[in-house]
């Protein structure tokens, strides 16, 4: 009958349907009617097949049987790390603001204009509660950029201080953003309705990745859609698609060929990131890493994973990062009765991974050149009951890009760079219920906690600088106790590093807690300035402006909202506060000078 049938098919998907057949699949023709009947909906769905088989190493034949293997090993509770130890392993310590830090910020700075950065953005923001993309979302309310803005912000500001510091030439640091189906066609949106934030359209790159087929069972026989049998059930491979992706671009070998060395990779929500980018770029580029992975400090069960130095029985050692879920079941079966628990810190022992990754090009390369980008896959199903036999719903295979340096050879250089989390991770992940159950002391993850880190880390940032500034008060939004600190925020272009914000606020500042500031230009200079309200400093970038004086105003209050009440926009209830404009001093300059601001 199915001879019969793909007549409608040309030669090559017939060898696929055979190799499918042969893999155990033939549910997913068993339904076929004769031919001449639903002959466009076999066509839609042989294409979609092609689709999957092209878009794995190996096609769906390889699919299939990694699949079957690693569900094998998941109903046998297979410990993925049978046979290694884990211990904690030793990395680089960066305190913000010290000499060694503002060392490596500028080594980092001079580095930047060798670099590429890669965005992954393909997922959506589920447990967020948000439906748009993720990219979209304001990363703080007080200034309203995108965190796609504030990323591109961000980088093109590295490229001019980078530019700086060199013997001219123009620089165009390259930026990829690897989407899905979910975030696509609204990412490129973004960008282009907002001409790539500054950036030349040639200088952003998207690259999707495509979904993987989902399986129904131990077998891995490959899901059809409940209503659409004509129609393969597909889910996200995760975020290591990027690595395959980046390789079949070619972009690498453009980027060597250009002379970079650095490829650093980061998530879409994390508005303190470029905070620790000059430094840590400076301890690749001054240890000779290949890959760097920046981590934080980790509180037990944080749903972030763990970085671990694993040592296998016969010698072999790695350090990776254990995904969250992985970490507390291979501590208890390693002699360590707690599992993911505290230590005397406060903290687990195990730096937390912020899957910030920072690899250098030419070894990158290499490694590629040989897996061609394949990731180690996972899988993990949730099973009806404990027999394992059946699925609560479709599973699929897995792959995180922090996985990388598992293929890697022993000598290959693999460091990790621990930073404190009050100016390097803030992500907005969780929604308002979620995040007010985390327990006490461990990270929101959410919009609210995500907004008030950056007040908090420009603020203390601003204090180490010499600022005198007010503050925190604690205040609840959304079920979630947060310290409050002066709303305080600068474009990228004013300062990139520590060293500029020292620069450009001089003696005598200071700002109370119920203060709102935003400076927008790079060289706006802060003397005596004392802030008790709301204070918008705007001038184009040439004019070197010097801001003199006390302003005093009802400034801009913070207002609970109830994230239940859709009155509200969804970016504002996931907050769970509006800012209710009352009163502010809004200044532009256009021409340098002095200027007093009473
Ligand atoms: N992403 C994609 O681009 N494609 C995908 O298919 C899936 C995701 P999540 P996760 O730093 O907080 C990771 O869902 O996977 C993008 C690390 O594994 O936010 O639960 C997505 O758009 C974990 O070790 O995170 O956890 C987003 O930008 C820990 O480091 C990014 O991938 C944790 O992040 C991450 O996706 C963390």
């Amino acid at each position: 009958k199915l001879q019969r049938n793909l007549g409608i098919l040309d030669a090559d998907q017939i060898e696929l349907a055979k190799g499918l057949l042969n893999e155990g699949q033939s549910h997913l023709f068993a339904h076929w009617p004769g031919p001449g009947v639903d002959d466009e909906k076999k066509t839609s769905f042989f294409n979609q097949v092609l689709r999957l088989n092209a878009h794995y190493p190996g096609g769906l034949t390889a699919y299939i049987r990694n699949a079957r293997h690693l569900l094998v090993d998941s109903r046998s509770g297979k410990n993925p790390y049978e046979g290694f130890i884990p211990s904690v392993p030793s990395g680089e310590n960066l305190r913000f603001g010290d000499d060694n830090f503002i060392m490596l910020e500028e080594v980092g700075v001079k580095e930047a204009r060798k670099a590429a950065f890669v965005l992954v953005a393909g997922g959506l923001g589920e447990r967020l509660g948000y439906k748009g993309i993720k990219v979209a979302l304001s990363s703080d309310t007080i200034t309203g950029a995108s965190f796609l803005q504030h990323y591109i912000e961000c980088i093109l500001a590295l490229q001019e201080a980078s530019l700086e510091l060199s013997n001219g030439g123009t620089i165009a640091i390259p930026l990829v953003i690897m989407t899905s189906d979910d975030t696509h066609m609204p990412t490129l949106n973004l960008l282009k309705s907002n001409s790539y934030f500054g950036m030349r359209p040639g200088q952003v790159r998207l690259l999707k990745q495509e979904k993987v087929a989902c399986l129904d069972d131990n077998e891995a026989r490959i899901a059809l859609e409940p209503f659409d049998r004509y129609k393969i059930q597909t889910k996200p491979h995760g975020h290591g698609d990027v690595h395959a992706l980046l390789y079949n671009s070619g972009l690498l070998k453009i980027w060597c060929d250009a002379g970079l060395r650095w490829v650093l990779f980061f998530q879409d929500t994390n508005g303190l990131l470029f905070k620790v980018i000059p430094a840590s770029l400076g301890v690749s580029a001054t240890k000779g890493y290949h890959v760097n992975s920046l981590a934080v400090p980790r509180k037990a069960k944080e749903a972030i994973g763990g970085i671990t130095k694993l040592t296998h029985i016969d010698g072999r050692a790695m350090v990776i990062n254990v995904e969250y879920n992985q970490l507390d079941p291979l501590l208890r079966a390693t002699g360590h009765a707690d599992g993911d628990a505290n230590c005397e810190t406060g903290y687990s022992p195990f730096p937390g991974n912020i899957n910030q990754l920072i690899l250098e090009i030419g070894p990158y390369m290499e490694e590629l050149s040989k897996t061609h980008g394949a990731i180690a896959e996972f899988v993990n199903p949730k099973y009806k009951d404990s027999t394992k036999t059946a699925f609560k719903s479709a599973t699929r295979l897995e792959c995180m890009m922090q996985d990388y340096p598992k293929t890697l050879a022993p000598e290959a250089r693999v460091g990790f760079t621990v930073v404190d989390s009050w100016f390097a991770y803030a992500p907005v992940k969780n929604n308002p219920e979620d995040a007010a159950k985390v327990p006490k002391g461990n990270p929101y993850h959410s919009a609210t906690s995500g907004e008030m880190a950056i007040y908090r880390a420009n603020s203390l940032i601003l204090r180490k600088a010499g600022v005198q500034v007010g503050g925190p008060e604690t205040a609840v939004f959304n079920g979630q106790e947060v310290d409050v600190w002066p709303r305080v925020a600068w474009k990228p272009k004013w300062a990139v590093t520590f060293s500029d914000v020292k620069k450009k606020v001089k003696q005598g500042c200071s700002i109370s807690q119920r203060s709102t500031l935003v400076i927008n230009g790079k060289n706006i200079y802060l003397e005596g300035l004392s802030l008790d309200g709301t204070l918008l400093i705007n001038s184009n970038n040439e004019a070197e402006v010097k801001a003199i004086g006390s302003v005093q105003n009802k400034g801009w209050v913070l207002k609970p909202i109830d994230y239940k009440d859709s009155s509200f926009p969804e970016e504002s209830r996931i907050r769970g506060f509006v800012i209710e404009k009352i009163e502010q001093l809004k200044m532009n300059y256009n021409e340098p000078g002095e200027f007093s601001l009473q």
